[in-house]
């Protein structure tokens, strides 16, 4: 019999002995509970994460946590890497934008498909936190539709010369790389023209655009990243190969839609916690109303979801781990578990009625917050027609 933590979970496909994970996953726990979420008002309000709780985070290691151990990270399996997104879905997505790129999209094109000298150039540095990734995809005229960007990079000696723009860039004011998707053959249209590189923030050329003002997840900041004849060096080509870096930004975003699932997941059960205390504490008509049976409903419809959320994102987490192909599951993971969210948010403001709506409790921030996982990294709409596309491509196969 394999042993099972206090997570629960069989260790199977796991990185970090027992003993290390559950040690990692009770350190991000009493970080969440008793200093994140005392902040969360206080960074919304600000827009921005306290300094000494990045460092903090940056001393835990936090943004290293997908980054195998060669290179300086924690070196986490998805499992294990699920697990820890799990604990840190109970508080406010942007204490996990922090270092979320460089666990997520911003490193993962260098891990999956870097060359080796790529590899131990950039990952340390990032695994410290000593630098921030950002993942540079979509674009004023490409969002779901990532096959059309039209940002350019063209070879010139041994360089390539850059031109375009990139929208809504998670990290971009704070980044000191960005993986960027670019058409290095700009007369082959779709996805085989685009190439994967690795962009120094202070390259000449490179320009950042004013953070974003956003519906929610305040503290976690994006802008436009505007490339006016910057030059790279031929050495940052991801792979150093051509026509590869649209399969590059698709394998990166497979494995981040496990982990984005496993963030919605952990908010559905940090909201349901708020709405269970607040159905026990709240009288009307005498009584508690989570001794209501209509209460009571809502309460066990998002319980009983994030259950299915947490055993779904776990599974693919799991199937992932023992080398699976899990592009299905993977989008099935974003889609279910984003959705799911978004109801248990909805629910939860119902429990708290009018409080529900106000800016002194939780709830309506968060309510705000995660609207956006049901559409970045890919929209459910996206997540549909990988899943079903997959599922025809597979019964055509035999
Ligand atoms: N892993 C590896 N390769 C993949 C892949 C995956 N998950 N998905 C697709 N590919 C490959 C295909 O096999 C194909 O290769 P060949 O040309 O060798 O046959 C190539 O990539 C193009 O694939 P496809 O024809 O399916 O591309 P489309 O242009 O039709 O686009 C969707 C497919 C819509 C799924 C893609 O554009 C997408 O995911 N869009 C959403 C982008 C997104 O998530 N944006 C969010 C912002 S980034 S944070």
């Amino acid at each position: 019999m394999e042993p099972r933590g206090r997570s629960g979970y069989n260790r199977l496909a796991m990185a970090l002995d027992s003993d290390t994970l559950e040690q990692l996953l009770d350190t991000i726990r009493r970080l969440v509970r008793d200093r994140l979420v005392p902040l969360e008002a206080e960074v919304s309000a600000n827009d921005a994460v306290p300094a000494d709780v990045i460092a903090e985070m940056r001393e835990l290691g936090f943004f290293g946590l997908s980054i195998p151990e060669e290179y300086g990270g924690i070196g986490l399996s998805m499992t294990e890497e699920v697990l820890a997104v799990l604990e840190l879905g109970w508080t406010s997505p942007a204490f996990r934008s922090v270092f979320g790129t460089n666990v997520g999209i911003g490193s993962q094109g260098i891990v999956i498909d870097g060359t080796d000298e790529q590899k131990q150039s950039w990952l340390p540095r990032l695994a410290s936190g000593e630098i921030i990734a950002s993942f540079a995809l979509t674009e004023p005229e490409a969002g779901s539709d990532a096959g059309s960007l039209r940002t350019t990079a063209i070879r010139d000696g041994d360089h390539y010369v850059l031109n375009g723009s990139k929208r809504y860039i998670t990290n971009a004011p704070h980044a000191g790389i960005f993986t960027v998707m670019a058409r290095t053959d700009p007369e082959t249209p779709g996805a085989r023209g685009v190439s994967a590189f690795i962009v120094e923030r202070d390259s000449p050329g490179l320009s950042v655009g004013t953070p974003d003002k956003k519906m929610g997840q305040q503290g976690a900041h994006t802008a436009d990243v505007i490339f006016e004849d910057c030059r790279v060096p031929a050495e940052n080509l991801i792979g150093g190969v051509e026509g590869q870096g649209f399969k590059t930004a698709m394998k990166v975003l497979d494995r981040g839609r496990i982990h984005m699932g496993a963030i919605a997941t952990g908010m559905a059960e940090r909201l349901i916690d708020e709405s269970v205390r607040y159905a026990s504490e709240r009288q009307q008509f005498g009584k508690p109303i989570g001794e209501f049976q209509l209460i009571q409903a809502m309460l066990a419809d998002s319980r009983t979801e994030a259950y299915a959320g947490r055993t779904m994102v776990l599974d693919a987490a799991r199937r992932f781990d023992g080398g699976e192909n899990i592009a299905i599951e993977a989008a099935c993971c974003k889609l279910y578990c984003t959705e799911m969210v978004g109801r248990v948010a909805d629910r939860a403001v119902q429990i708290f009625g009018g409080a529900g709506y106000m800016a002194e409790y939780p709830i309506e921030r968060f309510y705000r917050d995660v609207r956006l996982l049901r559409i970045y990294e890919g929209t459910s709409q996206i997540q549909q027609i990988v899943i079903a596309r997959n599922m025809l491509r597979d019964a055509a196969n035999g």
